[in-house]
């Protein structure tokens, strides 16, 4: 009887091309030689370690008891192995702490987000709270809160594990979902001007098991919508360990991310601090949903990079109808088309990573952060249903196995499909897109007029005759884009608004080709710059034909 061996991974950081030529390529001189050390043990530990682990914990979940065998109420959430392994070595190998040491000042942000990617598809998503502890870190160090930052910073961004604290973020309730601003939660004010309690239920929130958590609440009095909402601090815990007035309905059943223990919790008094007013709670929080939809990307990029690892190491072992798969053309030829998407997202999610450390270090231009506001969206949405794709198409190269449990593949694709949904759905982005596009001044013709200069100047790059075709398909997709925002707007807002999404996508993967043409990327770009890079449809019949047909 043959057996069919299954796929191995090794160093992750040394096998990976695609992530190794960019650094190379966007660090100076001497920096790689500097961080190459740390990226290459994080290689190992996904390839290694974390990995065995991740295998052997397969079927571990989160476990939450409401209560003691004395009938007290405890909420106590029992996290997996491999969460506590991926804790400990979060903390110590700084894959949030990277980002504010800034030993590296603006490329900090990008070797953090290496260490994120080469770090997060072995821990079965650890990255979500990990991006909630960023994103936390990075709104409070811009509340200009002092009290808050000296407290929570200092173990949000620590390397230690018993110093190293977690962030939740509470923002989703029944009635809000998307719609933040029709939020429940109301704040009462106490004796102290800046504490306040906190009453009402948060229907999904990042792992509950972390220490403190952003979340919003309507102070009593305030009028509806995001603008009557403020920004609150929460220490989950009090001294003895007891959660404060907070209790834990129930672990969302979700599709996929099984490790991750999202909550429903109710707020019964919950203690909390104003972070920033008493007001602008949507808008106060925004840092945060930017750094965690960074991660989203990151992660989705990091996911499809570990399905093709594990999909090319089949290939050279699987033998079928007399040779590898590895020498099937059309294996190959499979292959090499989820290379390009998988490239394509790399270079995207890569790009917004050095704007925000460019943001972050405050060496940034307007115009570059007027285009960093709109790529963010772009970019998660973008990759978000790349990663679906990409992994769907994983599984199947595997044939059957991919489809069997125990191979841990099946999870990549499960996993996979939260990306275009949390974080800001595809639809909710888009149209946070359109808005981007108006930020500064107030008008999307200029927004546009910005995005496709950071595109031309990729392009101009192209002297290759193949990158210079590739140049040419991304050209005519930017110039489709740009006629169809004008007939658009002529046509009113609910037919803007009805091409978003095809708008953005076609921008997002537009704004991919030309990156992956800059870096130089041939093959993925041939091979991108043919697989829909334009999918706006002229026309706007749409609103129409959905009227006619319902
Ligand atoms: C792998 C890692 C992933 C980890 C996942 C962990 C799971 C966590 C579980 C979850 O809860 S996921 C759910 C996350 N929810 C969202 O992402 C919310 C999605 N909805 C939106 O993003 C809406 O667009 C939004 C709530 C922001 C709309 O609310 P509003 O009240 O209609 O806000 P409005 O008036 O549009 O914006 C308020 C202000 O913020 C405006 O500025 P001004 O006040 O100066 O005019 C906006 O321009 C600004 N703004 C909005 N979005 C922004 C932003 N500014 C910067 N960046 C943005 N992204």
């Amino acid at each position: 009887m043959q057996f069919q061996e299954p796929p191995e991974l090794g160093n992750q950081y040394e096998d990976d091309r695609v992530l190794r030529s960019y650094l190379a390529n966007v660090l100076p001189d001497g920096m790689l030689r500097e961080i190459e050390g740390s990226l290459s043990e994080m290689g190992r530990l996904a390839g290694s370690e974390l990995y065995e682990m991740q295998l052997a914990d397969r079927l571990n979940e989160p476990v939450l008891t409401h209560w003691d065998a004395w009938g007290n109420r405890i909420d106590k959430i029992e996290l997996t192995p491999l969460w506590r392994l991926g804790e400990r070595i979060a903390a110590e190998h700084g894959v949030v702490a990277t980002a504010y040491e800034q030993k590296h000042g603006r490329y900090s942000r990008v070797h953090q987000c290496a260490l994120a990617y080469l770090f997060t598809p072995s821990t079965d998503i650890y990255s979500c709270p990990l991006a909630m502890t960023d994103g936390a870190a990075r709104t409070l160090l811009g509340s200009g809160n002092q009290q808050l930052i000296d407290r929570a910073v200092p173990h949000l961004i620590a390397r230690d594990p018993n110093e190293f604290w977690t962030a939740g973020q509470w923002m989703t309730e029944i009635a809000g979902g998307s719609d933040v601003g029709l939020s429940e939660t109301v704040a009462k004010a106490t004796s102290d001007a800046t504490t306040f309690q906190l009453y009402g239920r948060k229907w999904f929130t990042s792992a509950a098991t972390s220490q403190m958590a952003l979340t919003l609440a309507r102070p009593e009095g305030n009028p509806p919508g995001g603008r009557g909402l403020a920004l609150f601090y929460v220490e989950t815990r009090d001294e003895q360990g007891r959660l404060r007035n907070i209790e834990i309905n129930r672990l969302k059943d979700k599709l996929g991310t099984r490790k991750v223990p999202t909550a429903e919790l109710n707020l019964t008094g919950t203690p909390a601090q104003l972070v920033q007013g008493t007001a602008d709670g949507v808008r106060n929080i925004t840092p945060l949903l930017n750094i965690t939809r960074l991660w989203n990307g990151i992660s989705a990029v990091a996911l499809m990079r570990r399905g093709l690892a594990l999909a090319y190491d089949y290939a050279r072992k699987r033998v079928a109808f007399g040779a590898p798969l590895s020498e099937k053309p059309l294996h190959r030829d499979t292959l090499a088309g989820l290379q390009a998407e998988f490239e394509a997202a790399f270079q995207l999610a890569f790009y917004v990573a050095e704007l925000t450390g460019r943001s972050e270090t405050r060496e940034i231009t307007e115009e570059d952060s007027h285009l960093l506001r709109l790529l963010t969206p772009l970019m998660k949405l973008t990759t978000g249903k790349q990663a679906v794709l990409v992994s769907s198409e994983v599984l199947e190269t595997f044939g059957g196995a991919g489809y069997i449990e125990d191979t841990g593949l099946p999870v990549l694709l499960r996993d996979c499909q939260v990306l275009p949904i949390w974080e800001g759905t595809t639809n909710v982005l888009a149209l946070d897109a359109l808005r981007a596009l108006e930020s500064g001044d107030k008008d999307l013709k200029t927004g546009l007029v910005r995005f496709s200069t950071a595109v031309t100047g990729c392009l101009e790059t192209a002297r290759d005759p193949d990158l210079v075709d590739c140049a040419r398909i991304a050209q005519s997709a930017l110039d489709h884009a740009a006629s169809w925002l004008v007939e658009a707007e002529r046509a009113g807002r609910p037919a803007l608004e009805a091409g978003a999404r095809r708008f953005s996508l076609t921008l997002g993967r537009t704004m991919e080709l030309a990156l992956l043409i800059k870096h130089g990327r041939r093959s993925s770009a041939r091979r991108f710059a043919h697989s829909g890079v334009d999918l706006i449809v002229t026309g706007l019949q749409d609103l129409q034909d959905l009227t006619e047909e319902s």
